[in-house]
């Protein structure tokens, strides 16, 4: 059995974490299986199916051969994938048979959206690991595979074609899952520098998935929401790994990489102050070397920062969002206050954290002056980094259904603007309260904040 996963890379590093748990879940329990790493820039899939980088990604494609073709979609990246998997079925239907399966954070919000394309045969909701090993030995069989949970699978004949639902699979015990296979990257040319995001470098990690708050524009929530709604607590969802097992992978990266420093892709590491100070602990004795995670300015207090810090923690991310406190709580679900925000950051400064501020310009029914607000919150704080993005509703969030309540986006020509690589950058919301031009100088202005000494994400 040969599967090939089509790495699309856009704006972030080459390693996509989601293709690596899959491809060692996949290599662990079937070892036999042939896996492939497809690298695809964004921007190569353009309009015209006879450019000459689409007729490359067509031929390697052929050259593999492949049983199954693995996407993992993000929202922003739906609209590239899903011209691709046009390219590839109308293209290659000759030569390729290939299964092609979606799943990923898109798919799981938007499966009947996904499915409904001509060209995906499955659609994976939630966990992938257990429903592509089932889909893959269930192919090899040659048996039917329109009963596996966590799969949505198009059914055709003569007559009609049906869509099989089923529900989502158990969440994972994270502890028995094996490491994410970055040997796959690596055969693919990636060298393990393009994997990491940030100046300061590192293999990416994971010591848990999920995050136990829920603010408004955040997919965390609407995934807790449709694993509770399918029977498992949504509390079950938000899950961590032991530090034993988060410490027996750093060791092993050390080992065979010589992994000299780590970044935590987790949406949120420092949630369990006791977690935290078992990790701190056993990290300072057998790894010590720097790494960088996130944390909720509420969780940042004096006695978490200091040990995140001796235990060799560099640079935290914490969320600011915007500058207005009480924005921020009606329309984010974020109740924290400007002074709890300013003292983390305070705080982490005095400890000698550089400090990366997230924040969005052009939420609905923000106005200039709230922009304003969060300019001059961040100039107050100081982060040392500043990450800025456009507010983009995803699918599935209380804000995007009351970006479409308000009739700030139209549901059924939503399509997110996103084409290839550093653009964005582009506003999409109509609403009275902010002109998409206004929200475009806003997007200067946040960029010139590096003429006053910060780092700024352009
Ligand atoms: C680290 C991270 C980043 C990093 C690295 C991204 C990368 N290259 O992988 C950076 C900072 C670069 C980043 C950037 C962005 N990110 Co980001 N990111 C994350 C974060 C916190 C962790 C990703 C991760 O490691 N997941 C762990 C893996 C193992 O889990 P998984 O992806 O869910 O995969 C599982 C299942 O979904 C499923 N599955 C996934 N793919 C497939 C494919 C098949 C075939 C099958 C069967 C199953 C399957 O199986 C997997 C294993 O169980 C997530 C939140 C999250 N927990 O996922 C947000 C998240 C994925 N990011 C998000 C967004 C919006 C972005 C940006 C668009 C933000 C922006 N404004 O620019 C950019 C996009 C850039 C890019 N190229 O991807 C959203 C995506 C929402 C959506 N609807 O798609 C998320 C969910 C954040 C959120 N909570 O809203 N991101
Ligand atoms: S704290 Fe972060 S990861 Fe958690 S729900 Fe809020 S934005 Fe999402």
């Amino acid at each position: 059995m040969r599967i090939l996963f089509m790495n699309h890379i856009s704006n972030g590093p080459a390693f996509n974490s989601a293709v690596a748990a899959l491809s060692g879940f996949l290599k662990k329990h079937k070892p036999s299986i042939n896996t492939f790493l497809l690298n695809v820039r964004g921007e190569q899939i353009g309009k015209d199916d006879n450019s000459e980088a689409v007729s490359t990604i067509l031929s390697d494609i052929k050259r593999i051969s492949p049983d199954i073709i693995a996407f993992s979609v993000h929202t922003p990246h739906w609209e590239q994938i899903s011209t691709l998997i046009s390219y590839i079925k109308s293209a290659t239907s000759d030569l390729i048979h290939a299964t092609i399966v979606c799943g990923g954070y898109h798919p799981t919000l938007c499966p009947e959206e996904v499915i409904s394309h001509s060209g995906v045969d499955v659609v994976c909701i939630g966990e992938g690991e257990r429903p592509l090993l089932e889909l893959v030995q269930r192919l090899e069989d040659g048996k039917s595979y329109t009963d596996i949970k966590g799969l949505w699978v198009k059914k055709s004949s003569l007559l009609e074609t049906k869509i099989i639902k089923n529900p989502l699979p158990e969440p994972e015990n994270l502890d028995e899952l094996p490491y994410w296979d970055r040997e796959i990257f690596i055969e693919s040319g990636i060298v393990p520098e393009q994997f990491s995001l940030t100046h300061i470098g590192g293999f990416p990690m994971a010591s848990g998935r999920g995050c136990p708050y829920n603010c408004n524009f955040c997919n965390n929530s609407s995934i807790l929401k449709i694993y509770s709604a399918d029977g498992h607590k949504g509390k079950h969802y938000v899950r961590k790994r032991s530090v034993d097992s988060v410490i027996a992978e750093c060791q092993f990266l050390v080992e065979k990489y010589s992994a000299q420093s780590f970044e935590f892709w987790d949406e949120m590491f420092a949630t369990d102050p006791e977690w935290v100070k078992k990790f701190c602990e056993v990290y300072t004795q057998k790894i010590n070397r720097p790494f960088i995670c996130a944390i909720r300015v509420e969780r940042a207090d004096e006695i978490t920062l200091q040990r995140l810090y001796d235990a060799g923690c560099k640079c935290l991310f914490m969320g600011v969002e915007v500058g207005n406190a009480s924005y921020r709580k009606k329309y984010l679900n974020r109740g924290m206050s400007n002074e709890v925000i300013a003292k983390a950051f305070k705080r982490a400064k005095d400890i000698g954290f550089e400090r990366f501020a997230w924040v969005m310009v052009g939420l609905p029914d923000e106005t200039p002056e709230m922009v304003e607000e969060t300019i001059a919150f961040l100039l107050e704080i100081k982060p040392d980094i500043i990450g800025w993005s456009l507010f983009h509703p995803l699918p599935g969030t209380y804000l995007y259904n009351y970006c479409v309540e308000k009739g700030y986006i139209k549901e059924e020509d939503f399509v997110f603007p996103y084409q290839g690589a550093p653009t964005y950058k582009v506003p999409i919301l109509n609403q009275p309260s902010i002109s998409k031009d206004e929200v475009i100088s806003f997007c200067d202005k946040f960029r010139n904040l590096q003429d006053k000494g910060f780092r700024v994400n352009i």
